[in-house]
């Protein structure tokens, strides 16, 4: 009987992992899917497909966990639209966001490792509103069901080796403290034909994020009315690249 429930348990974990979490897995640009984790460092969900809740781990940089087989970095232009398809769907209520991070002196896209205070957020997709007050529902998020996302690297980036990083934050029952979840991944990348574009603000992972602050201790499934709009604001990270 024990060994029946054992199993019971193991199976709807699994489920409930598999079927309701997703991973970023292949890269898309210019028509091409290429292999999984192939310009894409391997995840360290990519089997369980699990979420990371703990802001405080270097995994949020990312989500790797140690190490992962050479992704190899692809050569892109500025100004292309590259894109990740998803392990999975992106089933959850929440935000989609884009980071960006420059290698630095003697570091290539290979090497970087991501720590430190390297990160810009270029992109953030947040709900779609039409009628005030809103419950922030699944079907009011664009990437809802969404089997790829897609991203413009921006035109004026400058040309140089990137980390490029999604993160989708699930915020469907993120009205307990901490039950917020982090699903991303980052591309190696080496973009030619930049711009003058100057990044700013920067940021890091793991402290980009709180577990307190307002966007990500929040119940998307009340009645807002003007705040909203101002949820996704709280890291105090806000866009992007200016223009020189
Ligand atoms: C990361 O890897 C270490 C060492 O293998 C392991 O102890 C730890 O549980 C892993 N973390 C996660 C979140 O899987
Ligand atoms: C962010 O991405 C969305 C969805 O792809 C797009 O409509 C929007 O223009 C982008 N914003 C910026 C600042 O690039
Ligand atoms: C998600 O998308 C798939 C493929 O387009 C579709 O078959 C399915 O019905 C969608 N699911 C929901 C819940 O919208
Ligand atoms: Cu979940």
């Amino acid at each position: 009987m024990s060994s029946l429930l054992t199993l019971t348990v193991a199976l709807a974990t699994f489920f409930t992992s598999t079927l309701s979490h997703y991973t970023f897995p292949n890269l898309l640009h210019n028509g091409i899917q290429y292999p999984d984790y192939t310009y894409i460092r391997r995840t360290w969900n990519y089997q369980n497909y699990y979420p990371l809740f703990d802001l405080t781990s270097p995994i949020l940089q990312c989500f790797t966990n140690g190490t992962y087989p050479n992704p190899g970095t692809l050569t892109v232009s500025a100004g292309d639209t590259v894109g990740f398809t998803v392990g999975g769907r992106i089933v959850h209520e929440g935000p989609l966001l884009f980071y960006i991070a420059k290698a630095g002196f003697r570091q290539t896209a290979g090497s970087m490792t991501g720590a430190g205070e390297v990160w810009v957020k270029i992109n953030e997709t947040r709900p779609i509103i039409t009628d005030v007050p809103a419950k922030l529902e699944l079907y009011k998020w664009p990437y809802y069901n969404a089997s790829e996302v897609h991203i413009q690297i921006p035109p004026c980036l400058p040309t140089g080796e990137y980390l490029l990083r999604v993160e989708h934050i699930a915020l469907h029952i993120a009205f307990n403290e901490g039950d917020h979840e982090f699903f991303g991944a980052c591309a190696q990348l080496r973009v030619v034909n930049g711009g003058n574009g100057v990044l700013a603000p920067y940021t890091s992972f793991p402290g980009a994020y709180r577990s307190d602050e307002p966007g990500l201790l929040v119940d998307v499934h009340r009645n807002w009315v003007s705040i909203f709009f101002s949820i996704f604001d709280s890291s105090g990270v806000t866009y992007i690249i200016w223009e020189r």
